[in-house]
C-alpha cells in the first residue's frame, strides 16, 4: 500500500501531462451594451479548444431589429476575423485561432463598442487524467476477465490496484487544484487600487430633448494609467445610473468601451437640471466600487411619459428604520424573464443623491419579486425596481421613507 502512494505521489507530482484534453466546453461571456439604437446583450460562446469558431449571438428583452457588425482581433498575434449578426437571429461565426487575448469590436451605426476578452482552453490537471485512466483500466481489465472466462490473479490484481488509485485521487480531490487554463491572465493575488472615476458630457453643456454622449473615464488611483481591466460583473463591465436629482427621470444603461478606460454611452434627457451619475464597477481580481459625478442638463423641459406606473411595495417592516434590513416585495403584472442574469433589480437613492444601493431580486412562491437591504440614514430614499416582463424593460418608481 505504501508503494502505491509513493507510485501516485510521484505521478501526480513528477509527471508531465502528455495530451491537454478537454474537461469541459468553456463558459460563455455575457457583455451587455447600452447603444443609442437599443440595449443589447452579447453571447461570445466558450470554446473547447483552438482554432475553433467562435459563435457570437445578440440577444435583447425588448424587440429590435438592430444589426451589428463584428470584428475578433487576436492580441496575440493579430489575425481578424469578421461576420456579422442581427439581434434574436443566427449567431455569427467568427474564428478564434488563438488562446489568450481578444478584442470584439461591435459596431451599430456609428457606434463602436471594442470589449476585451479572453478565449480560455482549458485542459487537464494530472490528477483528472490519472482518475479518468484508473477507471479505464479498471473497465478494460474487467472487460478482459469476463472475455478470458474467469478472473484471473492478475486480473483482479491489476483491477484492484487501479481501483485504489482512482479512489485515492477521488480522496485527494478537495485539495488538488483544476488546470489552469490556456491563455488566462496572469494572477497576482494582491488586488488593485481603486479607479479614480471622472464623469464628462459631449457636448459640455447637453440640451434637454438631444443627443449627447455621457462618457466616464477611469484612472489608475495608483499610477494614473487608463484603467482596462474590467471584469464582466452582473452581465456588464459597467452599469450607470443617471437620475435627475428630483428623481422624476431615471436610466439604467450599459455604456460602450470606446478606448482603453474609456465607458461611453449616448443619452437623451428630457429634463433640465442636474442629474447625478453613478457607475457600478468591478476591476479583475479586486472588489466592486461605486463611482459617482454630476452633470447639467440646459434648455426647455421637454414633454415626455414618466416611464411607467408606479409600485405600491410592500414594506417588511412597513416603516423601515436605519441601518436595519427591510424586505421589498414588488408584484410585476405577468411572468418575468431574466434581465442582467438576475429576475429583478431594485434600485435605490437617498433624496440627496449621496447613497446609491443595488439590489438584486428574488422571486417568491406568489410571483412577486423580493429585495432585501438596508439603508444606512433616516429619511426619504427614492427607488426603481426594474425588471423585463413581455417582452419590454419595466421600471416601476416609489418611495421608501426610513425612520429613526
Ligand atoms: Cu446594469
Amino acid at each position: 500500500m505504501i508503494r502505491l502512494f509513493a507510485v501516485v505521489f510521484l505521478l501526480l507530482f513528477l509527471a508531465t501531462p502528455a495530451r491537454a484534453h478537454v474537461v469541459g466546453s468553456g463558459a460563455d461571456l455575457r457583455v451587455t451594451q447600452t447603444f443609442g439604437a437599443g440595449e443589447v446583450t452579447l453571447v461570445i460562446a466558450g470554446v473547447s479548444r483552438v482554432p475553433a469558431p467562435l459563435r457570437v449571438s445578440a440577444q435583447a428583452v425588448t424587440p429590435s431589429s438592430l444589426r451589428l457588425e463584428l470584428e475578433l482581433r487576436s492580441l496575440t498575434d493579430g489575425s481578424r476575423s469578421t461576420g456579422s449578426v442581427s439581434v434574436g437571429q443566427q449567431p455569427a461565426a467568427l474564428q478564434a485561432l488563438q488562446s489568450g487575448p481578444h478584442e470584439l469590436r461591435v459596431r451599430a451605426g456609428d457606434e463602436i463598442a471594442v470589449i476585451p476578452f479572453r478565449v480560455l482552453v482549458v485542459g487537464a490537471a494530472l490528477w483528472e487524467m490519472l482518475l479518468d485512466g484508473a477507471f479505464v483500466v479498471v473497465g478494460l481489465l474487467l472487460v478482459i476477465g469476463v472475455l478470458a472466462g474467469r478472473l484471473s490473479r492478475p486480473i483482479v490484481g491489476g483491477a484492484s490496484a487501479a481501483a485504489a488509485v482512482a479512489a485515492v485521487v477521488m480522496l485527494l480531490e478537495p485539495h488538488l487544484s483544476a488546470a489552469q487554463p490556456e491563455g488566462a491572465a496572469p494572477r497576482t493575488g494582491l488586488g488593485r487600487p481603486y479607479a479614480q472615476g471622472r464623469f464628462s458630457t459631449l457636448p459640455a453643456r447637453p440640451a434637454a430633448g438631444s443627443e449627447f454622449t455621457l462618457a466616464l473615464r477611469l484612472t489608475d488611483g495608483s499610477t494614473g494609467r487608463p484603467v482596462d481591466d474590467l471584469a464582466v460583473h452582473h452581465e456588464a463591465s459597467a452599469h450607470l445610473v443617471v437620475t435627475s436629482q428630483d428623481g422624476a427621470v431615471f436610466r439604467h444603461v450599459h455604456p460602450l468601451r470606446t478606448a482603453p478606460g474609456v465607458l461611453a454611452v449616448r443619452l437623451r434627457l428630457p429634463q433640465p437640471g442636474r442629474y447625478l451619475a453613478y457607475a457600478e464597477i468591478e476591476r479583475q481580481e479586486s472588489g466592486g466600487q461605486l463611482l459617482s459625478g454630476a452633470f447639467e442638463v440646459s434648455g426647455a423641459a421637454q414633454p415626455y411619459a414618466p416611464a411607467q406606473e408606479p409600485a405600491a411595495p410592500r414594506l417588511t417592516p412597513p416603516t423601515p428604520a436605519a441601518a436595519s434590513p427591510v424586505t421589498i416585495e414588488v408584484s410585476p403584472e405577468g411572468p418575468v424573464q431574466p434581465w442582467l442574469g438576475m429576475p429583478g433589480h431594485l434600485i435605490v437613492r437617498s433624496a440627496d443623491g449621496v447613497h446609491l444601493a443595488h439590489a438584486h431580486g428574488t422571486r417568491t412562491e406568489g410571483s412577486a419579486l423580493r429585495f432585501t437591504l438596508t439603508l444606512p440614514e433616516p429619511g426619504r430614499y427614492l427607488a426603481w425596481a426594474q425588471y423585463a416582463a413581455g417582452g419590454r424593460l419595466v421600471t416601476r418608481p416609489f418611495t421608501v421613507e426610513v425612520a429613526r
